[in-house]
């Protein structure tokens, strides 16, 4: 341990700690703007600097380690005037235009300004916009005004997600953080998963906003609007009106899309399950039919436009499964259109989400087996906390209500999809029983959960040994590509989920989803499993009535046509 003293008090700190840890365990708050958490980036914005005394300069206290009997002064007139310096030169070269900005009440520069007590402009701005706006991609966009440099989008996208889209580009007054060979956002190898618009502290980039074209359908007496919701959704909606991080908000969330408007309330852990018959019958056939082996997941969209990138050749080891939103939407325009009587042209389908990606996914051309796009608009958790509070709602008095027929049964397995091991997890549970025809021990494959990167387990099916592996965050992905290309993953099942922690950390999430928060979800995705009568997939009565009615059987013609897809890119 090392001894400081942090503006007069005495604390112990561990070796290598920063002076900014130190001063966080004397409680105090040192400002921060480029310092992230779960983030290797530091001393970029100098918001945070200190005096040290003995030291010549100022130190920036989020990289500084201490050393024993460091004096540290956080709060001194040069402190102060230092960082309230650093941030107007930041805001000289900032649109002063927070009232159109995206993230407008929720930035930290923003926040910053106020707190440091910086009103007034001490410095000549430029004119705006300097930049455009790079809109290419269906997902996220890119405003390069307002970005301040701080690296936490690139570090997520090299470090966190090994993909490296985007990074530093041009020197001195002329750098910006620009996609690959100063290319739009489009034409690089970004995969949308949106990390980098979680950590952005302020409006830098963001998803693309489907708001508006809810609310027109919403307005549109011709259109019957139908909601789904993922299973991330009830776990992390709450935060955006100030609950504690991971309540579980399911009967909430269901009265909430009810009071905007829309005509029916569906949860995507309906079709979650179905993915689970679906895909667990593809396993089942692949493991006796000699087919491609280690399977791999394939609902996590960022995911498919990573392997789509980066491991082309490994396609075919994908579930032919669409994702459970698109399976949904699917069966809105088809199976529930024929039961509702309504022309699926008038049927308009909106999911919320906890991911941008599912902004991509939906308008791939492999996406609209019905004749009609099986998802017309993809809110993430951020735009529905959006639109709640431009309607007024009043999230936390409303009461609990209940998902509508025919999509509305759900088990824990649809619900633990939302996690890290989740679909690997609900799969499991349904597989051991259609192999072994008998119930299963236990249904908590407990080894599978968890925010680890790469997690491992076997499976003994009566007889037949199932080794799987789950992935979560890309730069893991990586890992367990690398392996299967080298000829040594000997799995049979891969569970691979784009984000960090599975979709409960996905890029939609509400701004402030850290590490920490992650864990919470996760805790809370299986406190809902086990809250649920129904925890396994194939005991669903609503998907078996899906069946019997309309699908017949499982991998059958009419799966085949509206569930499954090839990727072939
Ligand atoms: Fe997901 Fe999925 S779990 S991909 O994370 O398979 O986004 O929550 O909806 O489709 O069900 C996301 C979450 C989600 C799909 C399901």
């Amino acid at each position: 341990m090392v001894s400081v003293t942090v503006d007069g008090q005495k604390v112990e700190v561990p070796k290598g700690s920063t002076i900014l840890e130190a001063a966080q365990k004397a409680g105090i708050k040192i400002p921060t703007l480029c310092h992230h958490e779960d983030l290797k980036v530091n001393a970029m914005c100098r918001i945070c600097v200190v005096e040290v005394v003995g030291a010549r300069t100022l130190q920036t206290a989020c990289s500084q380690p201490v050393t024993d009997g460091m004096v540290i002064i956080t709060n001194s007139p040069t402190v102060r005037q230092a960082r309230k310096m650093n941030l107007e030169l930041l805001l000289s070269n900032h649109p002063q235009d927070c009232l159109n900005c995206v993230r407008n009440q929720r930035c930290e520069l923003q926040a910053l300004a106020d707190q440091l007590g910086v009103r007034a402009q001490s410095f000549p701005t430029p004119k705006w916009p300097e930049y455009p706006k790079d809109e290419s991609t269906p997902a996220l966009v890119r405003d390069p005004d307002k970005c301040i440099l701080c690296r936490r989008c690139v570090e997520v996208c090299h470090e966190v997600q090994g993909v490296g889209a985007i990074g530093p580009a041009n020197r001195g007054m002329e750098t910006q953080i620009l996609p690959a060979g100063g290319e739009n956002l489009n034409d690089v190898a970004c995969v949308l998963c949106g990390q980098c618009s979680l950590v952005c502290p302020v409006g830098a980039i963001y998803e693309q906003d489907h708001t508006e074209r809810v609310w027109a359908a919403l307005a549109d007496p011709e259109k019957h609007v139908v909601v789904q919701t993922a299973p991330a959704i009830r776990v992390s909606i709450g935060e955006e009106f100030g609950l504690e991080p991971a309540r579980v908000t399911t009967g909430k969330l269901v009265a909430a899309l009810r009071r905007l408007g829309f005509d029916r309330v569906f949860d995507t852990d309906f079709t979650a399950d179905l993915t689970i018959i679906e895909e667990g019958h593809e396993l089942i056939e692949r493991l006796n039919n000699g087919g491609t082996l280690p399977m791999i997941t394939s609902c996590s969209p960022g995911w498919i436009k990573y392997i789509e990138h980066f491991y082309p050749e490994y396609l075919d080891h994908l579930s032919t499964c669409k994702s459970p939103q698109q399976m949904f939407g699917a069966l809105a325009k088809t199976y529930y259109a024929e039961k509702a009587g309504i022309d699926p042209k008038n049927i308009y389908v909106v999911s919320i989400m906890p991911c941008t990606a599912k902004k991509f996914e939906c308008g791939r051309p492999e996406m609209s087996a019905s004749g009609y796009p099986d998802v017309d608009a993809v809110l993430t958790t951020r735009e529905l906390g959006k639109m709640l509070r431009q309607a007024g709602i009043d999230f936390n008095q409303l009461p609990e209500e209940q998902f509508d027929d025919p999509f509305g049964i759900t088990t824990g397995a649809g619900v633990i999809f939302g996690a890290s091991g989740g679909v690997m997890e609900a799969a499991l549970r349904t597989v051991y029983e259609v192999v072994t025809k008998e119930p299963l021990p236990s249904v908590d494959f407990t080894a599978v959960r968890g925010i680890e990167g790469i997690k491992e387990a076997e499976v003994d099916l009566k007889g037949t040994k199932v080794k799987v592996a789950v992935a979560n965050g890309l730069a893991n992905a990586r890992q367990l590509m690398e392996l299967i290309k080298a000829g040594k993953a000997d799995y049979q099942f891969i569970e691979i989920m784009c984000c960090p922690g599975g979709c409960i950390g996905g890029g939609g999430q509400p701004i402030g989803t850290t590490n920490a928060v992650r864990k919470k979800r996760i805790e809370a995705i299986y406190e809902a499993d086990r809250g649920l009568p129904l925890r396994k997939s194939h005991e669903n009565p609503a998907v078996k009535t899906l069946y019997e009615e309309f699908l017949g059987q499982p991998l059958g013609e009419k799966s085949h046509h509206l569930l499954h897809t090839h990727y072939t890119k």
